[in-house]
């Protein structure tokens, strides 16, 4: 006997055929009976014995009839009808995630494509470049969605805000377990890539066995693909691949180094010690056969004379020769982030939450806190925070923290109707009529930020942008925000940045770690990010541009 579930599942897939069909009215009808199915808390066929299935909401007639042509036979003949309308290869791409049915008709009409294989090629050959709706990132998930579905291994790499949740737990599980002396991340993950093809850990302990049992035991942990001597490499259940060394401590800077890469940056530091007559790989620097050094990466890089280099730079990117002039410029660091000038309340949100971000940024330090008291979303619509928000907003302007407000809104201006809400500063997003920056130089309200952008050409318009009209620009991960690249061309630009605190977010958050990974990648001190600056310079400076 089919379960409700099975008819609700039943009532989608018609809806789903339908779609592709491209009628109009009736795939919401039937996912309407669907959702009143799956929300039934008796069985079907008990509300069609007592003859009561035209009082569930959404069923009428016709669909009274397929219910109990479904529940007598187990099947149902117009679904099958339905289905020989539509390439049987259309109905595979139905199920694959993130493709909705009415994506599969465009692609079904607008390409020819009958199939999750015609549309891999389609987007090999970049066929769907330039289609309206498919923007590199969807593009990017549809082909690893198909990939997956295909089972072939999807070559994509993970996004690093991903891979930040997942070796918070691993470095947990593994420090859980005992046995652990010092555990650390290296590769692309410490250099703070956009993405990583693997992960890498470094651990030293007195029992290796016991640290790659426990490693194998963790739940996130798949398939052992390799264990022996020091290494272990798995595969996670989600297919990330991850690399596990077990050092001995008096070469673990020599192991960190080395295995923090990049490859290229190595390369030239080896010829580096050659020169020297000097010999550096994982186990430590040597001359000859003794080793002079490796316990910490300082005493690496000391041993040819160059100053420590933070892992973001280690992209033989000219790090290296600047590295033996002296110490580099500092970059950014968490600590110089003393506020935040893009918060949003939840919508909503009472006096409450308000308390509530202010106790958390007390606790995490922070001086200021700017907050979007008005907003247009990029399909135009509105919204302002209740009074009730605003008015306690004006109440904990205390000890140490300032409260300052924004009005968020497209390149066009700020809607005439919030002329009377008190404001500090105006921050630009792209919205759905306006997503490409305006041409014109100068817009009649001086934006301070401009934030939501993102994507390397669009992201380089609106940084641009932002330099015409004095604005910062926001790092960060996500395709709505900049990453490295964007932050390197604003820093190249001279335009501030202004990087995430996470203080609206928990604490192991990995957006504000992952945006100043970004910005360190791109070079930045703490003099290029604009939050690092006490909150009456940037008031300052947002009064003269308000003169200006
Ligand atoms: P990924 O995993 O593709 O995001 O990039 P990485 O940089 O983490 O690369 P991975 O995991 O293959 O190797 C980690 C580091 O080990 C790499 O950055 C440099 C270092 N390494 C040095 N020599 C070699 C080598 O011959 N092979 C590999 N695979 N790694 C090497
Ligand atoms: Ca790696
Ligand atoms: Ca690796």
């Amino acid at each position: 006997m089919p379960t409700n579930a099975d008819a609700a599942e039943l009532f989608r897939g018609i809806a789903d055929v339908l779609d592709v069909l491209g009628e109009r009215f009736k795939p919401e009808a039937y996912r309407r009976a669907a959702r009143s199915i799956e929300s039934l808390t008796e069985g079907l066929a008990d509300v069609a014995a007592r003859g009561d299935l035209r009082t569930i909401p959404g069923v009428g007639d016709a669909i009274e009839e397929k219910i109990r042509e479904y529940l007598g036979t187990g099947r149902l003949d117009y679904y099958d009808r339905l289905q020989k309308e539509v390439p049987p290869g259309i109905l595979t791409l139905l199920r694959i995630p993130g493709l909705g049915p009415k994506t599969a008709r465009r692609f079904w009409l607008e390409l020819g494509v009958e199939g999750p294989a015609e549309l891999a090629d389609a987007i090999q050959q970049h066929r769907l470049d330039g289609v309206k709706g498919f923007g590199p990132k969807k593009i990017e998930q549809i082909r690893v969605a198909l990939a997956a579905a295909a089972g072939a291994p999807a070559a994509a790499r993970l996004p690093i805000e991903v891979a930040t949740a997942i070796a918070q737990r691993l470095v947990a599980g593994l420090r859980a377990a005992g046995g652990v002396e010092q555990i650390e991340l290296a590769g692309s993950f410490r250099r703070g890539r956009e993405t990583v093809g693997d992960l890498d850990i470094l651990v030293t302990s007195a029992d290796p066995e016991r640290i790659f049992d426990a490693f194998s035991r963790l739940p996130d942990v798949g398939e052992v693909k390799l264990r022996g001597g020091t290494k272990e490499t798995v595969v996670l259940r989600g297919g990330l691949q991850v690399d596990l060394r077990v050092v001995e401590p008096a070469a673990f800077g020599a192991a960190w180094q080395y295995f923090t890469g990049s490859k290229d940056h190595n390369v030239r530091l080896r010829s580096l010690a050659r020169d020297r007559g000097l010999k550096i790989n994982e186990y430590g620097v040597f001359r000859g056969e003794e080793r002079v050094g490796g316990r910490t990466e300082q005493e690496v890089y000391g041993t040819l004379d160059l100053a420590w280099i933070p892992p973001e730079l280690r992209e033989d990117r000219g790090e290296i020769d600047a590295a033996a002039k002296g110490p580099l410029p500092p970059l950014v660091e968490r600590t110089d982030l003393v506020g935040d000038l893009h918060l949003h309340l939840p919508p909503g949100a009472g006096a409450r939450d308000v308390d509530q971000l202010v106790a958390t940024a007390r606790a995490r330090k922070l001086s200021y806190l700017g907050l979007v008291v008005a907003r247009v979303e990029p399909d135009a619509s509105r919204s302002t925070l209740s009074t009730a928000v605003l008015d306690r907003l004006d109440s904990v302007k205390s000890a140490g923290l300032t409260i300052v407000r924004a009005v968020e809104a497209g390149a066009d201006g700020i809607p005439a109707e919030w002329a009377k809400l008190r404001h500090d500063y105006v921050i630009v997003r792209p919205t759905a009529a306006q997503a490409e920056p305006p041409t014109s130089a100068r817009t009649p309200f001086g934006a301070a930020l401009v934030a939501h952008v993102g994507g390397e050409e669009s992201g380089r318009r609106w940084v641009a942008w932002a330099r015409s009209q004095g604005a910062a620009v926001e790092v960060g991960p996500g395709p709505d925000r900049l990453d490295s690249t964007g932050a390197r061309t604003a820093r190249e630009a001279r335009v501030p940045l202004v990087l995430p605190t996470g203080v609206d977010r928990q604490e192991d958050d990995p957006t504000c770690p992952v945006a100043l990974g970004f910005a360190r990648r791109a070079g930045a001190g703490p003099s290029d990010v604009r939050n690092t600056a006490p909150v009456a310079e940037i008031t300052a400076a947002w009064s003269k541009k308000r003169r200006a």
